[in-house]
Order: structure tokens, then C-alpha cells, then sequence
């Protein structure tokens, strides 16, 4: 087959490895100057390039409706043609916040019970990437982004996290962008498994056939899933019983408490025992940037929380936390609302402070409703925090913002936090 492989990134060079492994002929392209890549020749995109291909893969960064994708004959993501390569069974994770961390900790469960599984997906590398090993489990993050091109993407156990405002600045509009997360279980059957958050209304109804599975903190009201007693994972439904117990005796935030439950029920799903979950919850210092903590001075917490890219993110991290709150926010701007957040958690934000492009609005949207102001860059933003802050307060880093104004990433951004922190000493 001629493939045209779209995208010299992660995605773009390993799916073109993989797809000259199977024996195809390839076109690796890109619309910028083609970078050095290593043994793969790289020319820059054309139009006759569309023509040529029986089959593009743009990679997931590559807006869904770019011109250049409507010449192709077919396009197909790197998910798609990677899941119809692998033949293990397939964990995938979505949702806007929490996927990595979840996928880690099952990817963990699996491990330590001695499954042989692979990891992969938006987490990093590409799915594609493990094909050549095929691992009997395969533990895959899934963004919106890379279902947008699926045909037959049919997880064994697919999992939804939450939705909440997201990557606005790609897609039309709320509806668009929660039509590309359920699309992950379009294509499941009555044997897959799809396992929703049942507090959350975009979740109450899915396509697809598989049989439904829920969690919260709460008992879900009916049905087959996983809740919360305590610190106490417990099951209800037809997979009753006693789960795992979360670490106690630290503070986990309620991001990483949702993600532990969820591992526990996919656990419990496969059928593995509750003590390999509670090992590994045991041992979890959590992925760095997500709600992790930087450094205590004078009584003052800094915890990096740069992982937070939408309010979602940041509106969970301050739903876990009691103390005063020095909030520092901001960014390349993805359109959330920031004066709901300020108006739910006005009784423990001491103040916000803004940085970046999405600053100006952010300052207009809350200062109504809390202390708020701007800082240049992050040295001022850390200072400013630490003068106003008394001890027993946390500065939190939980921006609610793409990082991309500023930095290269959002760990670019949380390394940048943590230099700043501890230049405080
Ligand atoms: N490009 C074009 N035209 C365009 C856009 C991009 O030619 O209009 C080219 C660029 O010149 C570049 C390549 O495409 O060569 C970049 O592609 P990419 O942005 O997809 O980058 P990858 O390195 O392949 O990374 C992608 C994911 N990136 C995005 O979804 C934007 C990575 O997720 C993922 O880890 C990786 O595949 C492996 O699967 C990152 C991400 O930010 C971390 N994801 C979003 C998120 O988590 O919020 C969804």
C-alpha cells in the first residue's frame, strides 16, 4: 500500500518505521522544514502527495480539517492502524483529566501482577510504537485528538474519566469536543466493557453496546462499579466486595484519589487481587507536574500542579485542598471560565495571581470575586506569592492554561515553578 505518513514528531517517525516494517511504501512529510530524522527521508508536504496515497496518517497535532485532508483518499489515525496491528487486549483511557496518571497505575496493576503489558498512547511513545512487541495487554492514554480519525478503534475495556471544558481553541464548541471522547466506545460490543464516571452528566449516555460499569466517590445508584468508603475502595453490582485501601496519612488530592478508584475497578475487571492494587497505590508518588509537591518554606507549601492545562484540571485539584489557597494561573488562553472557579472556591483562594497570555482576562473574570493580580513571569508570580502568603498556606501552581505562551511544555512550566521556589531559600 502507498502510505503517506503526515507529522515528524513522535507519532509521524514511528508510525512510518512500523509502516515500512509491515512492508508498505512511505511518504514521510511535514509542512514545516523537514527536521534531521535520523534514517527516514523527510520531504515537505504537496499536494500530489494526497493524490499519490492510498492512505494518510496525519499525526494527532494535524487539525482534523486542514485543507490538504480533504484530497486524501483515506485517513486513518495512528491509533486506528495500530490497534488493527496489535492482538493483545486493549485498556484505553480518555477523559480530560487524570489519563496519565490512570494509565500509569494500571499499566503498574498489570506489572506487578506479572501480565505481560505495554504502555502507550498520548502518554508517550505512540501506540504504534508497540506493535513490534505485541505485548497480552496494552495499557493506551487516548486523546480527543487521535480519535478523530478511527474506523473500527474498538477497546476491550474503554474508560472515561470526566469531561470538562477542553482544547476550545481547537474544536467548534463544547459539543464537538465531547463528540470525539465518546466516539471511543462507538464501536465496542455486549463483551467490552465501558467504565464512566457516573457523576458526570456528559457520561449518562454513550454509544455503543458494551456493558456499562460506573464510578464515583458516591455509590453510584445502580449497576455494576466502584465507590468510596473512607479511604476503602468498595465494589457493588456483580463484582461486589472489598477493594483496596488509599494510601492514608497523605495528602492525595481528590485528581489522584479518582484515578486509584478507577485502576482499582479495572483491576477488579480483570479479575486481579485488590492487594496488587493497594501495593501499587502504596508505592505511587504520583507523575510529576500533576498536584506534586514542590518544596515547604516558612510554613508555606508550593505545589506544582502545572499539568492542570484546563479548568477541569485546576477545579479538581481546589475541590481536594482545605487551607488558604495562593493561586497562580494563566497562559496560552483555551477559553475556560475562570469566574465560576472563583466563585466555587472564593472561601479558600487567598488571592490569584495571573500570568500570560490568558492574564488580562483572567484578572477581568475574578477580581470581583477574590484578590487578584498580574505578575510578568513566573520569578514574580512565585515572590509575589510567597510576600502574601502566612504559614500554613499553599501556593499552587494549577494554571488552567496551555503552556505554550511561555514555555515549551507544561513541565517546561513546572521546572521553571520549582527553580523559582527554591531560589526563595
Ligand atoms: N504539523 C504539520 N501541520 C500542522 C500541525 C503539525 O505539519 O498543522 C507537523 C509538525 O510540523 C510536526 C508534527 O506535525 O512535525 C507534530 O505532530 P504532533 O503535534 O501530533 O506531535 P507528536 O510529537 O507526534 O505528539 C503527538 C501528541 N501531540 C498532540 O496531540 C498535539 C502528543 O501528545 C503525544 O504524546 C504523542 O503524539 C505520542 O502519542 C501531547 C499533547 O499535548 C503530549 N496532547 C494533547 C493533550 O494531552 O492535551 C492532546
Amino acid at each position: 500500500m502507498r502510505i503517506v505518513v503526515w507529522g515528524t514528531g513522535r507519532t509521524g517517525l514511528d508510525t512510518a518505521r512500523e509502516m515500512i516494517r509491515q512492508g508498505h511504501e512511505v511518504r514521510l512529510v511535514d509542512e514545516k522544514v523537514p527536521r534531521q530524522s535520523g534514517e527516514l527521508p523527510v520531504s515537505l508536504l504537496k499536494e500530489d502527495d494526497m493524490k499519490w496515497a492510498d492512505l494518510v496518517i496525519p499525526s494527532p497535532g494535524i487539525p482534523r480539517f486542514h485543507s490538504m485532508l480533504g484530497c486524501a483518499k483515506k485517513v486513518l489515525s495512528e491509533i486506528e492502524v495500530a490497534a488493527r496491528l496489535l492482538t493483545g487486549t486493549l485498556i484505553a483511557v480518555t477523559g480530560s483529566n487524570g489519563k496519565t496518571t490512570t494509565t500509569t497505575l494500571i499499566h503498574r496493576i498489570l506489572t506487578r501482577a506479572g501480565l505481560d503489558a505495554g504502555i502507550g498512547g498520548n502518554i508517550s511513545p505512540p501506540l504504534i510504537s508497540l506493535v513490534e512487541r505485541n505485548p497480552q495487554y496494552i495499557v493506551a492514554e487516548i486523546s480527543s485528538f487521535q480519535l478523530e480519525w478511527i474506523e473500527h478503534f474498538r477497546p476491550r475495556i474503554g474508560i472515561c474519566l470526566n469531561i470538562t471544558p477542553d482544547h476550545l481553541d481547537r474544536y467548534r464548541d463544547m459539543d464537538e469536543y465531547v463528540f470525539y471522547k465518546k466516539i471511543m466506545f462507538r464501536n465496542q460490543q455486549e463483551d467490552d466493557i465501558a467504565v464512566l464516571n457516573a457523576a458526570d452528566p456528559y457520561l449518562r449516555t454513550v454509544e455503543g453496546r458494551a456493558r456499562r460499569v460506573g464510578f464515583s466517590f458516591n455509590p453510584p445508584s445502580s449497576g455494576d462499579g466502584a465507590f468510596l468508603e473512607g479511604s476503602r475502595v468498595c465494589f457493588q453490582g456483580s463484582i461486589a466486595g472489598q477493594g483496596p485501601m488509599l494510601p492514608e496519612g497523605r495528602d492525595l488530592g481528590n485528581g489522584l484519589k479518582e484515578d486509584m478508584l478507577v485502576s482499582a475497578l479495572v483491576a477488579r475487571l480483570l479479575g486481579l487481587d485488590s492487594s496488587i492494587s493497594q501495593e501499587v497505590f502504596a508505592d505511587f508518588e504520583g507523575i510529576h507536574h500533576r498536584f506534586e509537591h514542590v518544596a515547604t518554606i516558612d510554613g508555606v507549601s508550593f505545589v506544582d500542579d502545572s499539568k492542570a492545562t484546563n479548568v477541569g484540571a485546576l477545579e479538581t485539584a481546589l475541590s481536594g485542598m482545605r487551607g488558604p489557597v495562593i493561586l497562580i494561573l494563566g497562559g496560552k488562553d483555551k477559553g475556560g471560565d475562570f469566574s465560576h472557579i472563583a466563585r466555587r472556591f472564593s472561601d479558600r483562594i487567598r488571592m490569584v495571581i495571573a500570568i500570560g497570555e490568558a492574564a488580562g482576562r483572567i484578572v477581568q473574570e475574578v477580581s470581583d470575586i477574590v484578590d487578584a493580580e498580574y505578575a510578568s513571569d513566573m520569578e514574580q508570580a512565585v515572590k509575589t506569592a510567597f510576600e502574601r502568603a502566612a504559614s500554613g498556606d499553599t501556593v499552587l501552581l494549577s494554571p488552567g492554561c496551555a503552556s505554550f505562551d511561555m514555555f515549551q511544555s507544561y513541565a517546561h512550566r513546572g521546572e521553571v515553578f520549582r527553580q523559582c521556589v527554591h531560589s526563595i531559600r
